[in-house]
């Protein structure tokens, strides 16, 4: 039937990478996926994970029926029933008191159109202030720094991968994560351009990861160390009078002050904390400023740790003060297409967002509307007024993503009413009372409006939907939406009102970014309703946009509907100071509150160094939670703990051992592997396993559960200033068990 055939481009939803990819289609049925060769940014490049998403797409496990509770099971049902019992089981709770309902939302909606666009409308109509994300177990120090700094958290800038002879990188392994707020897709290649044009490549991790294995050099740094490391470059910079900001000094303050606080921070003073010799902590920083270009980035493994905030702002302050913030080949602030907090104008009167409330229980600063996730579960099980008792999760696996998987499990269990949008029955899903499936990727748009934030170069790109939805699909908007009638008590209201009503406050926005009238914008957005119509106007009234006709050949979801492969705006241009959002415009190169935790860094100085400490490790197969049941997962090096030889020979143990894993807060169990890739004194296990206990529906990944690393994680233990936990660098015990108890 090759007359059926169709091949339609897609941008992969899966991570920040955003690989253009073919998809072939066998009616609905996707047959096939392959790279886009022709993609103008990621010309050919994809991974294992998005060439697996045909077996995604068709997986059997997969819910494609609303599913309601029945016992200590489900039974499919129709979207009206499902709205019915949402209906009525859902407002009682808002109406006691709108902070009573949480919203979860996880890492696929911040990669797509639909819940990026019309979740918010959903969380406006609670009115609840307990709104979680993985933010703020994965990027917030990073944010938080960079908004202090800046002036806003998504406005960070992005190491100019193409153009830099020398990147140093901390707590990240692109060459299996494939970056994250840098998107850059076929980083690999990349990272090769770099040597082959005579740069150099440092690594700054615990292990040696595969982007360790290429690099110039490797530095095994003892995990949460980050911030002694970074102040020991910037001390060296100072005392060797290498400080050479340039036309930054012009927009920066305190300078002089970050340069003098770093003073006592010498190579020698945090070699023995860092575990590195101070030799090869000056020479790093020696080149470093040396470089005609150098760019320092840091990510997954810098955040989660003990002085995560510290060490995002003191990676600023390395590029600031060598005058590698803002030019070619060192770091570069992105334009997003569709706009963004970088490319609206600033208001110097809003508030900042982050501390405007608390959590209920723990009193932990709100960040970016959301309170920190380690929250989650206290929130749910404290009585008290304002006890979460019902949840939305939005395209999240709390259950196994989140830090004491024991408290969360156990806190979903015990809430009054849960709704998942989700497609799997899993760790988290098993707990919901209803159960409602997203449509399959084909009949979805796409285009990336949080993740164009840290395109290494400026290009726009959308995919259209492939496929209308089929029978009994419905398009994830417009489940947000009917939500949304139910919690305002509309349940009848059609879907379609809605979303013009959430258009409407679009288009005045849209019309006053572009300096337009309404009448014109509203005219020139023609016929289109649903994510498409927001997009159009957010493409039209930003950057490139084409201000609604004002502006002949800008950027409109039409032009991009007419180049699937994208249009390419070229690379990354200095934006200092048009892009800075600080309230006076310039940059805070020593905000009071990073300085003030300064003297918690000092402390640590003094402190001693647990035997043995737990790292994270992803992995090429997995997103998260969600691949091992649809992509086959190699049988060997899955879920094992990563030890160095010389600690399992301090323990007995050897190769193959099955081990007791043992944290404060629970024991795991776990395969044995000894490799030299793992420093001395720390251990790793991947995160995102534990696909055990009753009630899933996971086929693959239940036959081969793996361990859940979160158990060992305490949700009490963060770091301060943004509420994050500690993956990285927690005390664990490890012992060989005889035989695994049943
Ligand atoms: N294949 C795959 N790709 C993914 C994901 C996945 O699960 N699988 N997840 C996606 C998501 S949600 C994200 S956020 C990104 C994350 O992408 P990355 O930021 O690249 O994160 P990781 O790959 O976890 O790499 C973190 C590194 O930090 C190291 N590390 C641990 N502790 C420390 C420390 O104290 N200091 C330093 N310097 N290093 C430390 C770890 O050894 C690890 O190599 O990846 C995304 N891409
Ligand atoms: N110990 C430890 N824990 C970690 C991390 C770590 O490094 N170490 N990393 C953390 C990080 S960086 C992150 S981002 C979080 C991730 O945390 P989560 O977002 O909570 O978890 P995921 O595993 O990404 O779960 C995604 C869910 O979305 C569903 N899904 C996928 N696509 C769609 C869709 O299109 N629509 C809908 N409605 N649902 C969809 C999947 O079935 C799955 O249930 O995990 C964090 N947890
Ligand atoms: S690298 Fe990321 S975006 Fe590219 S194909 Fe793999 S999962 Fe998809
Ligand atoms: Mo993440």
């Amino acid at each position: 039937m090759l007359a059926d055939k169709t091949v339609g481009v897609r941008i992969c939803p899966l991570c920040e990478a955003t690989c253009g990819l073919l998809f072939e289609l066998d009616g609905r049925t996707v047959t096939s996926v392959t790279s886009n060769p022709d993609d103008v940014f990621s010309a050919g490049h994809s991974c294992a994970k998005g060439l697996g998403l045909a077996r995604l797409e068709n997986d059997p496990d997969v819910i494609r029926t609303p599913l309601i509770r029945d016992g200590d099971g489900f039974r499919e049902a129709t979207w009206d029933e499902a709205f019915a019992e949402i209906g009525r089981r859902l407002p009682p709770i808002i109406a006691a008191d709108p902070n009573s309902c949480a919203v979860y939302s996880g890492n696929p909606a911040a990669h797509h159109l639909d819940p990026s666009l019309y979740a918010h409308p959903l969380i406006a109509a609670i009115g609840t202030r307990n709104v979680y994300s993985p933010a703020s177990i994965d990027t917030l120090p990073k944010n938080y720094a960079n908004m202090l700094l800046y002036g806003t958290g998504l406005g960070m800038p992005v190491p100019d991968i193409d153009h830099t002879s020398y990147l140093l990188i901390l707590g990240s392994n692109p060459l299996v994560s494939n970056g994250s707020t840098i998107t850059a897709p076929g980083i690999g290649k990349r990272l090769d351009a770099l040597r082959a044009r005579g740069g150099t490549l440092v690594v700054v991790d615990p292990a040696r990861t595969r982007t360790a294995e290429i690099a110039d050099r490797h530095l095994a740094i003892r995990p949460g160390t980050d911030a002694f490391f970074l102040l020991a470059l910037v001390s060296v910079i100072a005392a060797e009078g290498l400080a050479a900001p340039g036309r930054l000094s012009e927009y920066t303050d305190g300078i002089d002050d970050v340069l003098r606080l770093a003073e006592p921070f010498t190579p020698e003073a945090v070699a023995g904390i860092c575990g590195l010799d101070a030799d090869e902590i000056r020479r790093v920083a020696r080149e470093f400023a040396a470089a005609d270009a150098a760019v320092a980035h840091s990510r997954m493994g810098s955040c989660t740790q003990e002085f995560g905030s510290i060490a995002n702002w003191t990676i600023e302050v390395l590029n600031v003060v060598t005058g590698n913030l803002d030019r070619p080949g060192g770091a570069m602030f992105p334009v997003p297409p569709a706009g963004g907090p970088t490319t609206w104008p600033a208001n110097p009167k809003a508030p900042r967002v982050f501390d405007r409330w608390r959590s209920r229980v723990r009193g932990m600063p709100e960040a970016m509307g959301e309170i920190p996730a380690v929250c989650f579960a206290e929130e749910i099980l404290t009585p008290g007024p304002g006890q979460v008792r019902g949840l939305i999760t939005i395209s999240g696996n709390p259950a196994r993503s989140l830090p004491n998987s024991r408290a969360v499990e156990a806190a979903l269990a015990d809430l009054d009413f849960m709704v998942c949008i989700d497609g799997y029955l899993n760790e988290t899903t098993r707990h919901a009372d209803v159960i409602l499936p997203p449509p399959p990727l084909t009949t979805r748009g796409h285009h990336d409006l949080a993740i164009t934030h840290f395109q290494v170069r400026n290009v726009a790109r959308y995919s259209a939907p492939l496929l209308e939805p089929g029978p009994g699909q419905m398009p994830e908007w417009q489940i947000l939406l009917r939500l949304t009638a139910i919690v305002r008590g509309e349940p009848d209201r059609p879907v379609a009102e809605l979303d013009d009503e959430v258009a409407a406050t679009a288009t005045r926005r849209a019309a006053r970014l572009a300096g337009r009238d309404l009448d014109d914008v509203v005219r020139a957005t023609g016929d289109r309703t649903g994510p498409e119509r927001l997009l159009d106007l957010r493409l039209r009234s930003g950057p490139y946009g084409d201000r609604f006709g004002a502006g002949p050949g800008g950027l409109t979801l039409e032009l991009l509907e007419r180049n699937p492969n994208g249009v390419d705006y070229g690379p990354l241009e200095p934006r200092v100071p048009e892009v800075l959002r600080t309230p006076n415009g310039r940059i805070d190169l020593a905000p009071i509150e990073l300085v003030a935790d300064l003297s918690r860094l000092r402390d640590a100085l003094e402190q001693p160094v647990p035997d043995l400490v737990l790292i994270n490790r992803r992995q090429r197969r997995g997103m998260n939670s969600w691949l091992h049941n649809a992509l086959p997962q190699p049988d060997s090096g899955q879920c094992t703990l990563f030890m160095s030889p010389v600690d399992a020979a301090a323990r007995d143990l050897v190769d193959g051992d099955t081990v007791r894993v043992t944290s404060k807060t629970a024991s795991i169990v776990a395969e044995l592997h000894v490799t030299d890739s793992m420093r001395q004194g720390v251990v790793s296990l991947p995160h995102g396993w534990g696909h055990d206990g009753a009630g899933l529906r996971t086929t693959r990944s239940a036959a081969a559960p793996g361990a859940n690393v979160n158990a060992l994680v305490d949700d009490m233990v963060v770091e301060p200033l943004t509420g994050t936990p500690i993956f990285n660098g927690f005390a664990v015990d490890v012992a060989r068990i005889e035989s695994v108890p049943a």
